[in-house]
Parts: C-alpha cells; structure tokens; sequence
C-alpha cells in the first residue's frame, strides 16, 4: 500500500499487524542480503570476473516474502530475478558463485548457466531460457502434491514479458481446470528486455485475467515487503486448506538492465527515479530505524556478516579450478543410468491387435506403477480416439487418467513436473502431428534437464503416427527424425503387437524421457500371439526378422511390413531383414554384423528423405564397413513432399512400391 507523502524517507504506509519483530528482521537481512551480492556481483562483472548478470535489484520484496511464507520443502520455481529465492532457502553462497562461473560446485557441472538450474534438495526448480514452460511444470509438481494429498502449494514466478507466451496462457488454464494448487507470480516490472508493457499487452492490469481463467487474482505491492508477507501468508494458509490456483501480479519496477550489458537507456530516468523513492530495501530499512526495531550499528552488524560470508564464499570459489571433463563423462550424463531388469513373458498369449497390445501393456504399466498418470486429449471416459485408454477410468479413477485441454505444451510440461516431484506421466498425442504444439517442452525441458542438473524427467510421450490411412498433412506425419536428432531422447519404433507391449513396459519403466511412435495403419491390421501379463523387452536392441546372406534390409515401423511383403512376394531374394524397433539406442552392433555378412545394404524408411534416420544409419555403415560393401547403400524413402490426403496420390507418396525395383536394382548392382 502507498503512502501519501507525510513521511518522506518512508514511501509506504507499513503495516506489521501482528508481525514480531524477529520477523520483521528476518525479511529485513533476506533482502539485505541478495542486495549485497548484487552489488558485488556489478563489481566483479566490470573487473571481468563475472561473464553475465541479471539483476533483481528493487524487486527483492517478493521473492523474499513469498520464500517466507512457504515451508522449506515447498517447491518454488523462480526465474532470472530471484536470486533471494536461493540465499532464503540458505544454499550455501559458494555453490551459487561456483555455478555462476560455470565451475563443478555448481548445480550443473559448467553445463548451463547463472539460475538455469534447479536441486531437489533446496526444493527450486529453476528456469530454462525459454521462460514459459516454468508454469506448466509447477502445474505438474502441484498436481503430484495433490494427487499425494500433502496440502503443499507451489509458487512460480515469470516476469510481464513471459506472460505473452502461449504456455503461460495453456498452464494457468490447466491449473484452472484442475484447481491446483500454485501461486502464479507476475513480477511486473515495467519492461521485457526493452519492451515496455503497453507493448506487451492491452488491459489494465495482468491480474484482471484472472477472470478469464477462472482464477482467483489479486494485485499485490511488490515492493512493499510487509503487504507482500502478510498478504501470501494469508493466501498460502488458506490454498493449503482449499487447493486452488491463485493469479498475483506484483507491481514492482526493473531498476537496471535486462542484463547488465544492455543498459537502460530506452528507460525514462523520472520512472527509475521514481522508482528509486520506492526501493522495498531501503524503504523498510527507514522504517524499522523508525520503530526502533533496528539500529545503525545493528546495519552495521548485519552488512559486516553478510560481506564476510559473501567474501568467504566468493574465496572458496575463486580457488576453485576450472571445470574439467571428458567427452565420455559429458556423454555418460545425457541420460539417467537405467538398470533394466527383464520380466520374462509367461506362457499363455492372446492373438491380439497391435492397438490391443499397447493398450493391455500400458493398463499392466499402470498396475505395477502406481505413481503413474496418463494424460491427454479425451483419454478418460472416451478412451482416446483410437480407444487405447478405454475402461481405465473405471480401473484407475480420474485422478491418474486425466483429460487435458488441448494444450499440448502445457502438459508436455506438466509431465516434467509429475516427474519432478515424484511420479511418471504418459502423454498422449492424440495424433503425432500435433507434437509440434508441444516441441518446446520435449525439447528444451525433458530432453536437456538430466544433462544440466541430473534431473530424470520420467516421461513417455506416445506418438500415433504415420501415412497409408488416408488422413492428410495434419494426420499423417511420422516425425521421428525431429527427436532422434536431439540428444536426451529415447526414440522406439516398434512394427508388431509382441514389440509394442513389451517395450512400452520398458519404456515406461525407464526414467528418460521416451518418444513412443505406434503407426496407426499397424494398429488394427496386425495381429501376434501376446503374452498375456507384463513383460519386457530391452530398448536398443533390434530383430533380425529373416535371414538370408544377399543383401541387408534395415527398416522399422511400416517399412517392416512393406518388406516383409516384397520378400513374401519374391522368394528367391535371400535377405537378413533387421526391423530397428527403437532407433535411440539404436542397435549398431546388429546392423554392422548383417552389413559384414551382406555386404549390400537397403535402407527403408515411411519419412521423406532428407535427414531421416536412414541418412544417418547409411552414413555409420559408410563409416564402419565400408570395406566389407559391395554396392552403396541405399536409402528408400518417402516423396520430398508434405503427406497427401487422396489415397492414389497417397500411394505415390509414400515408398512401399518403389521398394521393391531399388532393392532389385542393388541386388543385380
Ligand atoms: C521464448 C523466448 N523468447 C525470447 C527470449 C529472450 N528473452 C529473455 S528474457 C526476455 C524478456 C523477459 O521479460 P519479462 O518476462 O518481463 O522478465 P524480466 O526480464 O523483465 O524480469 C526476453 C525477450 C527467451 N528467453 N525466450
């Protein structure tokens, strides 16, 4: 709350109400002392010894006060400003230093930079350079709290900016939806990274979309520390007992640049003055000096601490060596050490679809796990619109079997949350085309998190894709190649309902993020004998479908079928026929065998050419056995096209016919 200008050194019109003063001096020394660091970190910056700085100068009220009213093991996910978020929850100085120089103290091993990190320990989940993907993760950490009914709240912090973007917009309405229980937090400082807020957005006030949510809102005094405490306490006491998702938009003021390089020049200097009457530090310093709560000395006392500790720290980091490390030890770090313990299939098989083996693997998953969510579009009651889900409600109740709004982002995110907090989340796509609305999370988020700070993101993301069903561009595609190419994905394939269930069990299993291809053209036109209970079947490891000594045929998915069919047709062609089923791991040890046997090789693949994986598995057999070809490799792929919707143009899309003349042209070569 303002004050009108009675007292000039006090800009607010402080209320305690029945704060004691321990209190009052805690918040005081929490903004005392990031606003120290601050200041030292300007000064190493402009020596050289720092490389970058955020700053959060002006706006340490809210971090500090919503830090104090959450219990310790209360996650919170802050951004770029909220370096209080990190020395309230007492994280020794000399780590945050280390991480800031990129050194093994660090959070993430030189691997990322200044707060793009997060540890289980201190409960903080810190952001990813794309900013928006933060709240639908706190969407998914406060739906584990829900689901484990711990009453717990989550906070999350995003700047104005941030809330332009798509995933804020998709996460504050899932967590509407699903009433959980998250402090949303604008930290509403007037600019982007230059961009004032009339041109980054056009109501009032970012709170008033509240309304639009569904959402409680409130608009808070960011810089006043006691309206800000007081305020979330009472919010926090209250969501702990009805869980619900609140909207608070601080108003508060970026008193230096987006980063220190990029200076303030584009800022009015009466707004920053103006600002500078409102400094949450220096402000309340003034006040408690007022109420004899604090002394000069007592200032004093707390500033010699503070910059002792800041210096001792800053020693221990300093005299630590620059990062070292092997490309082995970078590589060993991409993903989480998986042990995989294999559970032999039992005796009694059921001829069942494709459809019907992923369906019964995933139900046998959801037995076994039982911290184990499905989300996705119309996957509860409806079953999903291929009805894999069918019935699982009624086994598996709501809470784990989750409608999503169609947000694929927020979800995707959402799952990294559930993983963050204790659980493992399946996300359908309700069509693999649709991957695209939710490729930022997959591949800055799940993909990246265990290389930057040793996080799992125990997430399978299923992928119903593929041509030959008539269906068009949007329906179609089978775009595998945009995740094998990112490194921190698992990628499985498999082509027959035996594969399909076993190594969704595995993939389940496994706490890496897993893309899940099914093709939907295989769902209901093939059919094996299944084992009936759960087993599983190692990823990275490929069949050897048929063997024969003339030529290697490599291939996964449709392509399995398309070739088994040209063998089928043509007898005399003897073939080993290695059906891939996952193509990250992918099984090289079986191909380079076959390719030694061989010595001719024919890649198929339903992706169009460029860039598929068929370029990049003819490349490694280039590359390892080139002395034992006798022909080159060769691809066979789909048209240079996006998928058509009318079946003969279909047809002549997709490579099933030209299979065949290729693979006679290299075996007469
Ligand atoms: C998706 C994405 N687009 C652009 C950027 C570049 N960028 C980083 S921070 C920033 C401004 C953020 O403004 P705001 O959310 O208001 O936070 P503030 O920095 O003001 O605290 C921009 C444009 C980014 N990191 N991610």
């Amino acid at each position: 709350m303002m004050k009108p200008e009675t007292t000039p050194h006090i800009f607010f019109d402080y209320n305690r109400k029945d704060l004691d003063n321990k209190t009052l001096l805690k918040l005081y020394r929490g903004m005392l002392k990031p606003r120290m660091i601050e200041e030292k970190m300007l000064i190493l910056l402009r020596q050289g010894k720092v490389s970058k700085w955020f700053s959060g100068i002006g706006q340490e009220a809210i971090s500090v006060g919503i830090t104090a009213v959450l219990d310790k093991d209360e996650y919170i996910l802050p951004m770029h400003r909220n370096l209080a978020v990190f020395t309230m929850r007492d994280i020794p100085l000399h780590r945050l230093f280390s991480q800031w120089q990129g050194k093994a103290n660090g959070f993430t091993k030189g691997r990322d930079r200044s707060f793009h990190f997060g540890t289980q320990e201190f409960h903080i989940i810190g952001m990813i350079s794309h900013l928006g993907p933060q709240f639908g993760v706190a969407d998914g950490i406060a739906l584990a709290n829900k689901l484990k009914g711990n009453n717990k709240v989550c906070a999350v912090f995003t700047g104005e900016g941030g809330t332009s973007e798509g995933d804020i917009h998709e996460a504050l309405n899932v967590a509407s939806v699903w009433q959980l229980p998250v402090l949303f937090c604008i930290e509403n400082n007037g600019y982007g990274l230059s961009t004032p807020t009339n041109e980054q957005y056009n109501c009032e006030n970012l709170a008033d979309r509240g309304k639009g949510y569904g959402m409680e809102s409130h608009i808070i005094e960011g810089n006043d520390i006691l309206e800000v405490y007081t305020k979330l306490k009472d919010l926090v006491e209250s969501i702990r007992t009805n869980p619900r998702p609140v909207l608070l938009e601080f108003k508060t003021f970026r008193m230096r640049g987006h980063e220190e390089a990029s200076g303030t020049k584009y800022v009015p200097t009466d707004l920053i003055d103006e600002w500078g009457l409102r400094d949450p530090l220096l402000n309340f310093e003034s006040y408690l000096l007022s109420e004899g709560i604090l002394s000069d000395e007592k200032i004093q006392q707390f500033k010699n601490e503070f910059k002792h500790e800041i210096d001792e720290n800053l020693d221990i980091a300093f005299a630590e060596p620059k990062i070292e490390s092997t490309e082995a030890n970078e590589l060993n770090d991409v993903y989480k050490e998986f042990k995989y313990q294999e559970v032999k299939e039992n005796l009694e098989t059921e001829n069942i679809r494709l459809i019907d083996a992923i369906s019964h693997g995933l139900k046998q998953s959801m037995e076994r796990h039982d911290n184990l969510v499905i989300m996705g579009q119309d996957v509860a009651e409806y079953g999903g619109v291929f009805k894999i889900t069918e019935g699982f409600v009624e086994q598996f109740g709501k809470e784990r079997v989750r409608n999503t709004p169609i947000c694929e982002s927020a979800i995707v995110s959402a799952a990294m949350g559930l993983s963050i907090n204790g659980f493992k989340a399946v996300v359908e796509m309700q069509f693999a085309d649709f991957v695209t609305s939710g490729f930022n999370p997959i591949i800055n988020y799940l993909a990246k998190n265990y290389y930057r700070w040793n996080e799992k993101a125990d997430v399978v993301v299923r992928m119903p894709c593929g041509a030959g069903v008539g269906a068009g561009p949007f329906h179609s595609q089978t775009n595998e190649a945009w995740f094998t190419h990112t490194p921190g994905l698992k990628v499985v394939y498999p082509a027959f309902p035996y594969d399909a269930k076993g190594l969704l069990a595995t993939s389940i299993e496994d706490p890496n993020p897993v893309m899940f291809f099914e093709h939907k053209a295989l769902y209901r036109s093939i059919r094996q004998d299944v084992p009936t209970d759960y087993y599983t079947i190692p990823l990275g490891k490929a069949s050897l479908l048929k063997e024969g000594k003339d030529v290697t045929i490599i291939t996964y998915g449709a392509g399995v079928h398309w070739a088994l069919e040209t063998l089928d047709q043509n007898q005399e062609i003897s073939a080993d026929l290695i059906d891939l089923r996952t193509l990250i791991p992918l099984d090289t040890e079986t191909i380079y065998k076959s390719v030694e046997k061989t010595g001719k090789v024919i890649i198929l693949q339903e992706d169009s050419l460029f860039g598929g994986i068929a370029s990049d598995i003819s490349a490694l057999i280039m590359e390892n056995c080139f002395e034992h070809l006798d022909a080159p490799v060769k691809r066979v792929a789909s048209l240079e096209t996006p998928v058509p919707f009318a079946s003969n143009l279909e047809s002549a899309y997709l490579p099933k016919n030209k299979f065949k003349e290729n693979l006679l042209d290299l075996l007469s070569y």
